[in-house]
């Protein structure tokens, strides 16, 4: 129900907000995707990457978004992969994705590494493009992940623009997932809007000038932790990101936010910070001790840090060490006890 103006549930959100047109045919070859894995053994990870748009008109011109280039996200799914993980990658479209992230910054694009070949048959007159000989060891072994992983059709790729087409797929792909039980993990790395205009007030058309200042009011996107962590999904290892400006917030909001969702782990991570730095929360394992376990901290913390000084020293697209590699081995070997608990 929705409770206050600008509170919506998310029961109330799927009744009155209309689905993404693309939806039943996603979901089918997500479906597909999670048979083919099942069948193999694998477990499976949805890594969701990327900021999203709030839309401010039905005929859409203006939208709010945020800074999320998707590192994070992939970056993490490299790792996933490299740890023998079945991927569905959920990412805004046209932010980063696996292996081709290291070419797809302006620091490092892929033109400037390729040479034209001069010609030294008048037979064949075709120029040939070669890669510069520095530039030969780093593509070898991104290609040569990125086709291994095609060639077993490890990585499914799916995405989403708006807020709404966010919502619309979380939910249907961890419904998906759910078959899995404890053997998949949602690693919910997207930067997500906390805002959202309700299609019902929305103007039809492009908001028009001449009326002086705008104002619009946005209603609260709702909390789909909760019914993804009680009723989406049974079972799995549902990690989310806690992202804060002010580090003195990120403790107590990764707590806060395990208390009230109930799931596994919160990664938090500080603006600024968080190529180099995040803490992961999460609930500690139930104490034995009846008389001791009243008094005690139920939360446990473990922070994970690089020096920045590595982050810095980097050939664009290769840092010599990324955070993510001991974030995803740190959630592999939480999972897998997960998964034997079970
Ligand atoms: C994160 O905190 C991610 O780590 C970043 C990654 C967005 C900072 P980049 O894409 O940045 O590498 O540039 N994601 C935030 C996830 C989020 O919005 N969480 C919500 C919340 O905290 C709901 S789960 O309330």
């Amino acid at each position: 129900m929705k409770t206050e103006a600008t509170k919506f549930s998310a029961e109330d959100y799927f009744a009155t907000q209309t689905p993404p047109p693309t939806l039943e045919e996603d979901v089918e070859k997500v479906r597909e995707f999670v048979k083919i894995q099942a069948k193999e053994g694998r477990n499976i990870v949805l890594v969701t990457s990327g900021g999203t748009t709030v839309p401010l008109e039905l005929n859409v011109v203006r939208f709010l978004d945020n800074f999320s280039a998707g590192t994070r996200g992939a970056t993490s799914a490299e790792y996933f992969l490299k740890a023998g993980y079945a991927v569905i990658f959920m990412h805004r479209q046209f932010s980063l994705q696996p292996f081709s992230r290291h070419y797809s910054h302006s620091t490092n694009p892929f033109l400037d590494f390729l040479d034209i070949e001069s010609q030294d048959s008048a037979s064949d007159p075709t120029p040939r493009i070669s890669v510069t000989p520095e530039k030969r060891a780093d593509l070898l072994t991104v290609l040569t992940s990125y086709k291994r992983v095609h060639s077993l059709g490890l990585l499914h790729t799916l995405t989403f623009v708006t807020v709404n087409d966010y919502l619309w797929l979380l939910r249907a792909v961890s419904q998906e997932l759910s078959v899995l039980k404890r053997r998949s993990m949602f690693y919910l790395a997207a930067a997500v809007s906390d805002f959202f205009l309700p299609r019902q007030k929305m103007s039809e058309h492009k908001i028009q000038s001449g009326k002086g200042s705008l104002h619009i009011e946005m209603d609260q996107v709702p909390k789909i932790l909760k019914p993804l962590v009680d009723e989406w999904t049974h079972g799995g290892f549902i990690v989310s990101f806690k992202l804060e400006t002010d580090q003195n917030l990120l403790l107590p909001k990764a707590r806060q936010a395990i208390e009230r969702y109930g799931h596994q782990v919160v990664i938090g991570n500080d603006l600024h910070r968080r190529k180099f730095e995040v803490v992961f929360v999460s609930k500690k394992a139930a104490s034995q001790d009846l008389t001791s376990s009243s008094q005690e901290d139920p939360f446990e913390e473990q922070w994970l840090r690089i020096p920045q000084s590595v982050v810095d020293q980097t050939t664009p697209g290769f840092p010599i060490k990324e955070i993510e590699e001991d974030i995803v081995q740190e959630l592999i070997k939480r999972h897998t006890l997960w998964v034997k608990q079970g």
